[in-house]
């Protein structure tokens, strides 16, 4: 698998200016990106913390995954992910040492990373995203 770092933490956000504003205004981080990913139904924006990155997240979609996140549980940390060095060959072990899959292969998502996420109920609570650069 070999982690090599905490890529980002993905944040629930209700709406994304005011939060971008919290952590401009007040914690002084610097917004260097904002993008919509249609298919996970968000927009996005990114800080960045030393060699990791926060991730706040807002749903365009009642339906879309934030959106039920909040409906459930309200704003809050999301998931985490990990930077790998091939995320379809980290989910395919990570099956393998027990894990259920969300993703069987990975899929691009912001920043043209390819992403695939671990099922909360298979990873004592927290949502787990493996994260790569190449495939
Ligand atoms: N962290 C911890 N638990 C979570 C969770 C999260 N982020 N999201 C859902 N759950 C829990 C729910 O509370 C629920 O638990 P209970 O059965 O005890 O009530 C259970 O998982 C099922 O939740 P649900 O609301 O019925 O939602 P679904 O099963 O439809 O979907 C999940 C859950 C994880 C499969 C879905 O959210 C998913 O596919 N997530 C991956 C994609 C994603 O999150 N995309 C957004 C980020 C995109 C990006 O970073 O670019």
């Amino acid at each position: 698998m070999n982690i090599s770092q905490i890529e980002h933490i993905g944040i629930a956000v209700d709406n994304l200016e005011e939060s971008i504003k919290y952590y401009e205004e007040v914690l002084g981080l610097k917004c260097y990106a904002v993008e919509e990913v249609v298919d996970q139904k968000v927009k996005t924006a990114f800080f960045l913390v030393g060699n990791t990155k926060i991730e706040l997240l807002e749903s365009t979609s009642p339906e879309g995954p934030i959106g039920k996140f909040i409906a459930k549980k309200g704003q809050g940390i999301h998931h985490i992910a990990f930077a790998v060095d091939n995320a379809t060959e980290a989910l395919k072990l990570a099956e393998q040492r027990g894990a259920v899959l969300v993703d069987k292969e990975s899929r691009k998502g912001a920043e043209g990373l390819n992403i695939g996420f671990l099922h909360p109920k298979s990873t004592h609570g927290v949502l787990t995203e493996l994260c790569s650069k190449q495939k």
